[in-house]
């Protein structure tokens, strides 16, 4: 079963500021620990991160044409982009919305997600391990 781990702006600087909010995990190294994941629990993982809005929304659509679940850190364009969120209402199987950090207790702006609505589930909070555990899960609806 392939999945998508799709990750929106900046993500591909993780690990370079802002430890105590995002942790030290580079972005070499969350591309590394999904790739393991999915060996782990024999998924073929396709991880991909932009900062071009058009580029997510070819990729989600990629996604939905094969069928394939997606695992998305939409970054900033949770909090605004119903670009974004439409593309992610395309796809046919089980999407999980991935944050870092935990949006609800941070600035205001970020704590509605419109990508959300859309989503199967959400996790948030729980740093890079939430991408594992989104497999994991998405593994075990598999079967
Ligand atoms: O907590 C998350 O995963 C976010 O989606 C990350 C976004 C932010 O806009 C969302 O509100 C929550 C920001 C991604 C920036 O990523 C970096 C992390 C560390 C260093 C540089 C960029």
């Amino acid at each position: 079963m392939r999945v998508y781990v799709l990750n929106g702006p900046n993500l591909g600087r993780l690990g370079t500021r802002q430890p105590e909010v995002y942790g030290t995990t580079t972005y070499a190294d969350l591309v590394e620990l999904c790739q393991q994941t999915g060996r782990e629990l024999g998924l073929e993982v396709v991880i991909r991160q932009t900062d071009a809005e058009h580029e997510l929304l070819g990729w989600l659509h990629e996604a939905a044409d094969l069928g394939a679940c997606v695992v998305l850190n939409p970054a900033a364009w949770s909090h605004y982009s119903i670009a974004v969120r439409d593309a992610c209402a395309l796809l046919r199987a089980p999407l999980v919305e991935v944050h870092l950090s935990n949006i609800h207790a941070r600035e205001a702006f970020r704590h509605h997600s419109v990508v959300s609505a859309v989503a199967t589930g959400v996790i948030c909070g729980l740093g890079v391990d939430g991408y594992r555990l989104a497999l994991h899960h998405l593994a075990a609806r598999a079967r």
